[in-house]
């Protein structure tokens, strides 16, 4: 590392620590002794449970404040000086409001406690895709997390010392009233100042503070795309490898589609990331992507050995579980893990609990942190320093109706149009009701962190410079029928779809054009053994041009919060729309 480098982190740092007050400072070097050490702090302390030392070598059972345990997305601000530059969809906060109003909420609040000071590398080792963040923070559990999120300590430092720039995190747990809790962004300067929380998003400010919200602003500016997807690879049974990468809101199966073990005899899935996807244009003029993250902080409640059994085998050592629930045998239990909790259950918040109780034992965002190489599923394509070249993309949400199984966009533009105006059922994931339909443009409505107007035409500026863009589709595994069950079996059976999705990459097989986009006709999707009816797949893909016509609608009203900023191009996809509808509308009431 050169001296200057060095002493830009270290001014840092002591800047902060005298402001922040800390009665100590610890540089983290991410070694195991390190997490030992911290282990046995918060065991002594009461605030880390050991889990059953047989059944779940190293892993850990941790309780949250129960006022604090989902992303709290109204407490949380980009902060730049022209509110037009954070855009309609960002909560803003003008830099020196936020220097009058979360700034003084710092002073002294690390006293009596630890700054940690984390380096971290987000990327492969070796990558010149990847970048180095330094989060300051005084929460032991924040760090254990980042050490398995990140590759942490000194990895970081050595990319550092070839790229020596990094992103600035200051967190503290401040005294964690949802009162004064804020979680500020400044782009400009590549800054996250967050306080108040200590529950993932909010705190592991790696993940959607650095990778997406200050990353998508990097993006911007230097030509690439910071998304909020996962990264999986796909092998059909002749040995042909297609990279997907796939954007769903929080807590809509993006963990158990990585993870996916396929149904169909000699398919392969591998796993390169769940999350995060940072993709870059290469000089073949194809889509080249990197998984910032080397762990995963996966939703506990619903996975099981039926939904994801990649998960289940990869939860067995080395994980901090957060809010789930604890059986008499010291052995984590969730809702939906199918298996039987036993008599003697403490809740999340360390309450006895009995089966058959109006309220959950775990918390429904309840979450386990384990790093990316416990997953029999993960592929070496992980560590490549120039990535993994992406096929598709593939957008989705949680919708009971109106959204087919999988439709494939005419184009890139069509298919930026369909990124942002997708929408979404919201989940536990963050604060506030479940169930109401929103709009989540690319999953980033949360994430982006400036314009999405801009973010739409930069997204449009992406794709003009691809020689060969990976094709963009549309699906959805929660549409329901008649009787208000899900009509599509999901997880392990996803591959049927994935399998189409390959095949027309390779354009191997042909499609319905609909308003919409490409359908896959009825006999093209492969349900063989799958238990679905005919019926079924014939509800599963319809496009009723009256119900999209609804849909438009909803999505004027979205795209119109951008007023005059929203490239043209979409407006122009918009109306192309419309007319199709309209005149598909008009055959099916004289056919
Ligand atoms: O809490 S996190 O933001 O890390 C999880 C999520 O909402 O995807
Ligand atoms: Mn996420």
């Amino acid at each position: 590392m050169t001296r200057d480098a060095e002493d830009a982190i270290v001014d840092w740092v002591k800047s902060v620590a005298a402001y922040t007050k800390p009665y100590t400072i610890h540089w983290c070097d991410g070694t195991e002794q390190e997490a030992h050490r911290l282990e046995a702090e918060l065991i002594a302390r009461g605030s880390l449970v050991p889990l059953n030392t047989e059944r779940f070598p190293h892993c850990f059972l941790y309780r949250s404040d129960p006022t604090d345990v989902a992303r709290t997305e109204h407490l949380t601000f980009i902060c730049t000086n022209d509110r037009d530059e954070a855009g309609p969809t960002n909560h803003w906060m003008s830099p020196s409001e936020a220097t009058s109003r979360v700034w003084p909420l710092l002073e002294g609040c690390m006293s009596g406690r630890t700054m940690y000071v984390v380096p971290y590398l987000m990327g492969p080792p070796g990558s010149r895709y990847s970048r180095v963040g330094i989060q300051l923070t005084d929460s032991e559990y924040v760090v254990l997390n980042l050490r398995v999120m990140t590759r942490m300590g000194r990895e970081a430092l050595h990319h550092f010392s070839s790229s020596p720039d990094f992103v600035r995190g200051i967190h503290s747990l401040g005294d964690l009233s949802p009162d004064r809790r804020y979680i500020c962004h400044f782009p400009a300067t590549r800054t996250i100042w967050s306080i108040g929380s200590g529950y993932g998003g909010n705190a592991l400010l790696s993940k959607k503070c650095h990778a997406l919200r200050i990353a998508s602003v990097q993006a911007r500016d230097e030509g690439w795309l910071a998304e909020h997807m996962l990264i999986l690879g796909v092998t059909n049974p002749q040995g042909v490898t297609h990279y997907i990468a796939a954007a769903f809101p929080s807590a809509c199966g993006k963990t158990n589609l990585a993870l996916l073990i396929p149904t169909l005899p000699g398919w392969k899935v591998e796993t390169i990331g769940d999350d995060i996807c940072w993709m870059h244009p290469g000089d073949d003029g194809r889509l080249w992507a990197v998984n910032p993250e080397a762990g995963m902080f996966g939703v506990a409640p619903g996975t099981s050995t039926k939904t994801n059994p990649n998960a289940m085998r990869a939860l067995t050592r080395d994980v901090i579980f957060t809010n789930v629930a604890l059986r008499e045998d010291l052995t984590p239990w969730w809702e939906g893990m199918g298996e039987d909790p036993g008599e003697a259950v403490v809740d999340w918040q360390g309450r006895p609990w009995r089966k058959g109780a109006a309220e959950p034992a775990a918390h429904p965002n309840a979450r386990f942190t384990v790093p990316l190489r416990n997953c029999p599923s993960v592929g070496t394509g992980m560590h490549d320093p120039p990535g993994v070249p992406i096929s598709a993309i593939v957008f989705g949400g949680r919708r009971a109706s109106v959204t087919p199984l999988v439709y494939e966009a005419f184009d890139w533009r069509h298919g930026v149009y369909v990124g942002a105006t997708m929408a979404s059922e919201t989940t536990a994931a963050a604060t506030g009701a479940v169930g109401v339909l929103r709009n989540d443009p690319m999953a980033m409505l949360p994430f982006c962190g400036y314009n999405m107007a801009d973010y739409f035409a930069h997204w449009l500026a992406v794709g003009r410079r691809l020689a060969r863009p990976p094709r963009i589709f549309h699906v959805n595994w929660f549409r329901v029928g008649p009787d208000d069950r899900f009509l599509w079996p999901g997880f392990g059976e996803n591959i049927r779809v994935l399998k189409w999705i390959t095949e027309r990459v390779d354009e191997n097989v042909g499609a319905e054009r609909t308003p919409i986009g490409y359908v896959p006709y009825e006999d093209d999707l492969d349900i063989g053994g799958a238990g679905i009816s005919l019926t079924a797949v014939g509800l599963l893909l319809d496009v009723d041009p009256e119900l999209w016509l609804e849909e438009t609608k909803r999505s004027e009203a979205f795209l119109g919060k951008f007023a005059d900023r929203l490239p043209p191009a979409l407006r122009d996809e918009h109306r192309a729309l419309v007319q199709r509808l309209l005149a598909a509308s008009r055959r099916r009431s004289t056919s």
